[in-house]
């Protein structure tokens, strides 16, 4: 070991073992980089200064463990962790890889798969209570169907709920501090994914037996493969209390699932994400669903996870000093921001009030309003220029 670890758990940075430890395997070519064993990721991450890990069961006990060599895994893991001082904010379950899960695990057709699927994360429930993990996540990745004749939605959303209901009264008869985030996706790996944006996820949610326990952890770029504004839907996501953890990446645009480093796809949207981040009070992990590039060896892998990890504090430097400029603010002011929070009726106004106010409607000029700018490109100008380092 060369460098000491430079840990600064302010920032929360925390990496999936399943992202430094991609092969790179994809559905045209075989891995290009050797298996990393899950010790060397936290012992690197935090030599890097991540604040800690996350786990899918498989990445950390291969599919089969017998008890004896899951119990050697899991001693060696802690082992790390203690040695580190690396958090598990966040497990998860590994409902995807294996065939039996070819047509999902809580809304297979098949009943035996679903009650596996549901043993399976219980099992992992246990471990990640035990590491302290306090948010476990819900990525249901072959949940879907290629064929809208194989697979009833309506019924598949019944097994859904009952899924995610029979795991959150599982928690709560063991007492587990947990709490559960859906990570919204469109397709891919399945033609077309069940709760597939944050809004069907949170229409779901609402219907769920304890939906106070269940929120989001919405990925940059799954919203974008829908084309739609991340930034948006992690500001709704807040606004319902419901951004539980996030998963930063970068993505350029409507195709397959890039998993970029964070703010290499859609840069000016990332900056805006930081900047609602960091004003919102959202207080949990800065958690990086990435994939190191097929193209990079091992030393790449290492400057990709660094680069994450850069680029959150550089966009975070840069949102900071956005927000502090005079001329911003002066700019913000003529763009009317703050009249938005002031509610369109007034304090104890009525109906009737409303209706009596002749300025409202009967003398209202809405030609003459109507020529009002907003300045919007020149706020928006400032903002870029801000992100390039400009000012
Ligand atoms: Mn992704």
């Amino acid at each position: 070991m060369t460098s000491q670890p430079q840990r600064s758990p302010v920032d929360k940075f925390t990496f999936g073992l399943w992202t430094v430890g991609w092969q790179a395997r994809d559905p045209f070519g075989d891995a290009t980089r050797a298996p990393i064993d899950p010790v060397e990721i936290v012992t690197r991450l935090a030599e890097l200064g991540a604040y800690g890990v996350t786990f899918h069961d498989d990445d950390l006990i291969p599919f089969g463990s017998d008890d004896k060599a899951r119990a050697g895994h899991i001693a060696r893991f802690k082992q790390a962790l203690e040695r580190t001082g690396m958090k598990v904010p966040m497990a998860t379950t590994n409902l995807f890889t294996h065939p039996v899960f070819k047509d999902g695990a809580f809304t297979s057709n098949d009943r035996e798969v679903r009650r596996f699927a549901l043993r399976k994360v219980m099992r992992n429930l246990d471990l990640a209570a035990e590491l302290g993990a306090q948010t476990y996540v819900f990525w249901g990745g072959r949940e879907g169907s290629e064929y809208d004749v194989a697979k009833d939605v309506r019924v598949a959303l019944d097994r859904f709920r009952e899924g995610l209901d029979t795991l959150t009264n599982y928690c709560r008869e063991r007492s587990y501090k947990i709490r559960f985030a859906l990570e919204p996706k469109p397709n891919e790996p399945r033609g077309d994914i069940l709760l597939p944006t944050i809004g069907h996820a949170l229409a779901f949610i609402d219907t769920l037996e304890h939906s106070e326990m269940v929120g989001l952890n919405p990925e940059v770029g799954h919203e974008q493969m829908a084309g739609l504004n991340f930034v948006h839907g992690i500001a709704q996501a807040l606004w319902h209390g419901k951004l539980f953890h996030i998963d930063l990446n970068g993505q350029r645009g409507i195709k397959y699932d890039q998993d970029l480093v964070f703010g290499h796809g859609d840069l000016a949207s990332a900056f805006f994400l930081v900047d609602l981040l960091e004003t919102s009070g959202y207080d949990g992990p800065r958690h990086f669903d990435y994939k190191p590039s097929r193209t990079e060896d091992l030393a790449g892998v290492w400057a990709s996870a660094a680069a994450n990890m850069r680029m959150y504090r550089l966009l975070r430097d840069r949102a900071a000093k956005f927000r502090q400029d005079p001329e911003v603010q002066a700019a913000m002011k003529d763009s009317k921001l703050a009249e938005l929070g002031q509610p369109t009726l007034g304090k104890g106004e009525s109906l009737a009030d409303l209706l009596r106010d002749k300025s409202a409607y009967e003398t209202f000029d809405a030609d003459k309003v109507a020529q009002r700018g907003c300045g919007f490109v020149r706020l928006n100008q400032l903002a870029m220029e801000h992100l390039l380092g400009a000012r």
